[in-house]
């Protein structure tokens, strides 16, 4: 199999990462294409560092078990298929899936802190940085919240305050200079979309042998 193209995704937190990721996906089909998310390597909410109003932050590299991550984002770039509990949010109705990662030509390394943590930083092969003015992503996340995790109000703006805006300055944020490209997500990410998959679908064609047409 050819080495997989390693492309990490960041930004801060509901700038549309996901959205964009639901759609980068469907341009391929299954077996080109891998997701490894940052979301399935969160600590235990018992290990998590709480504020000074004892309130559980889950918005600092300390809430991700680094290590694992950044050891299966390795195992895969080798060729490794990795194995890994799902995260369900704290949502305890739900059972953990078993998910199952296999490599393939791309992988996709997304998260608010891959691009942070070093040891995954230094694998990808290209970095894409989603970017959205603070009003537009404060307006997605409380509407995120309420509908898919039940959160009240009052708590989305209180972790918006003191948790997600001081994390995004301070260890997102400042990585938007070292991305190779930044995608606007103010209204829509159509046209970056397509350059990327164009490009993606370029490379692997290239490496793969394919002659053009
Ligand atoms: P994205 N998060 C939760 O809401 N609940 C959890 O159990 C674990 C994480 C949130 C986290 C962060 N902060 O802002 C966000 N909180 O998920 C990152 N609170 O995900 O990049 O998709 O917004
Ligand atoms: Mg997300």
């Amino acid at each position: 199999m050819q080495t997989p193209y390693l492309i990490g995704i960041t930004g801060g937190s509901a700038s549309g990462k996901t959205t964009f990721l639901r759609r980068l996906l469907e341009a391929f089909p299954e077996e080109q294409i891998c997701l490894i998310s940052q979301d399935n390597y969160y600590h235990p909410r018992e290990k998590q560092l709480r504020d000074d109003q004892g309130i559980e932050n889950f918005d600092l590299p300390a809430s991700i078990d680094a290590a694992a991550y950044a050891n299966d984002v390795l195992r895969i770039s080798q060729g490794h298929e990795v194995r890994r509990k799902e995260y369900t949010f704290n949502n305890s109705a739900v059972t953990p899936k078993e998910l199952v990662f296999r490599p393939a030509p791309i992988v996709v390394v997304e998260g608010i802190f891959v691009f942070h943590f070093q040891e995954i930083a230094k694998l990808l092969d290209l970095k894409v940085y989603i970017d959205a003015q603070e009003h537009v992503k404060l307006h997605r996340r409380i509407i995120r919240d309420r509908d898919e995790r039940g959160y009240d109000l009052a708590d989305v703006l209180y972790r918006y305050t003191h948790h997600v805006a001081p994390t995004y300055e301070q260890f997102i944020a400042p990585y938007k200079h070292y991305a190779d490209i930044v995608i606007p997500n103010n209204r829509h990410f159509e046209r970056g979309l397509e350059v990327l998959v164009g490009y993606l679908k370029a490379r692997i064609g290239a490496t793969a042998g394919e002659q053009p047409v």
